[in-house]
């Protein structure tokens, strides 16, 4: 039997490579590249499917194929916004991604951030491995207290209650919500938490606001200069979800302004180019999307496309079908 033309867009972990080849007529981009929309056509055109990440672009310009080979875009990693909905409905693809098996992880890294932008972690490791750390004084790098305070969540999908459970369970925090639906009350109550109306009413309650809901055209810019002013002048920002929920511009003024307390970003606006302004920003904290970055959610990230993957060639609808 022949088996169907996997591309695999960036090197996996080996387990999951190992798997995909047994089943699979697999071709590993070895550059380990992003791929471009050119390269993105042309592998439409060539393979049954495309196992893409976030750092390949399908935009409409990528999805404007003719006569194209794929039918299933299985997506290693939750967020797809890099994927043209539009365009991928109009070639009739199938569009999968890898739910759940990332939320902890990625919750955990939103509460580093948290912690190190509230404690001035970054800035004290900075200082010590610069050899500039002159000893232990009462004042020095003298952060904020995490434990009791508010925490909004806007977007509480699998990621943002994850979130919410760390806070609240491991600190004390009180949660607020935001969220596009509302939400069921038996999973508010898990971490005593109270689902407010707009993003408007949430951020001047609050001393940590942690984004968690989509990027994309509909969420770009959903933190820009005006709601920065509604957030209270020592409060901090999180985003662990995607680089364009934020005005990156606007969030440069209120850093460099103090306008609030501080930032944490894993996600950046056209990463992995990082705009040379926010790097002059003391407050601030910056991972490099580290979000899912274990051996244990990459792994299962793979298997998820797997299950996805057998699904769909066995005529069965895929779990975690999003388009
Ligand atoms: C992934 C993420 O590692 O799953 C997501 O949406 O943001 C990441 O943590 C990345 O997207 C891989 O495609």
């Amino acid at each position: 039997m022949v088996k169907p033309s996997v591309l695999v867009t960036r090197r996996w972990p080996a387990a999951v490579e190992a798997q995909l080849a047994e089943n699979y007529d697999t071709v590993l981009n070895t550059g380990d590249k992003p791929m471009s929309p050119a390269d993105i056509r042309d592998a439409l055109k060539r393979y049954d499917a495309v196992l893409p990440t976030v750092t390949d672009t399908l935009n409409a310009e990528a999805l404007d194929v003719d006569g194209a080979q794929t039918k299933i875009i299985a997506n290693y990693g939750v967020g797809y916004s890099h994927i043209c909905e539009p365009s991928a409905r109009e070639l009739g693809m199938t569009v999968t991604n890898t739910p759940d098996v990332l939320s902890e992880c990625t919750a955990d890294i939103a509460m580093t951030l948290l912690l190190m932008v509230a404690r001035r972690a970054g800035e004290g490791e900075r200082e010590l491995r610069s050899g500039n750390w002159t000893g232990w004084r009462p004042t020095h790098l003298v952060g904020t207290k995490v434990s009791g305070k508010t925490l909004g969540i806007i977007g509480f999908g699998r990621i943002g209650q994850q979130m919410a459970r760390r806070a609240h369970h491991g600190f004390g925090m009180k949660i607020v919500v935001q969220n596009r639906s509302r939400v069921a009350p038996e999973l508010l109550q898990q971490c005593n938490a109270t689902q407010v109306d707009s993003v408007d009413e949430l951020l001047p309650q609050c001393d940590f606001v942690s984004l968690h809901c989509p990027g994309g055209a509909a969420n770009r810019n959903l933190i820009n200069a005006r709601r920065l002013n509604l957030m209270k002048p020592d409060a901090f920002l999180i985003n662990a979800a995607r680089g364009e929920v934020i005005d990156e511009w606007a969030l440069i003024q209120a850093l460099m302004f103090e306008m609030i307390g501080g930032a944490a970003l894993d996600v950046f606006d056209g990463e992995p180019r990082i705009s040379p302004d926010l790097l002059q920003c003391d407050n601030l904290v910056m991972l490099p999307h580290l979000g899912s970055a274990t051996r244990e959610a990459r792994e299962a990230m793979g298997f998820r496309v797997l299950d996805n993957l057998g699904d769909f060639f066995a005529g069965r609808a895929p779990r975690d079908r999003v388009i």
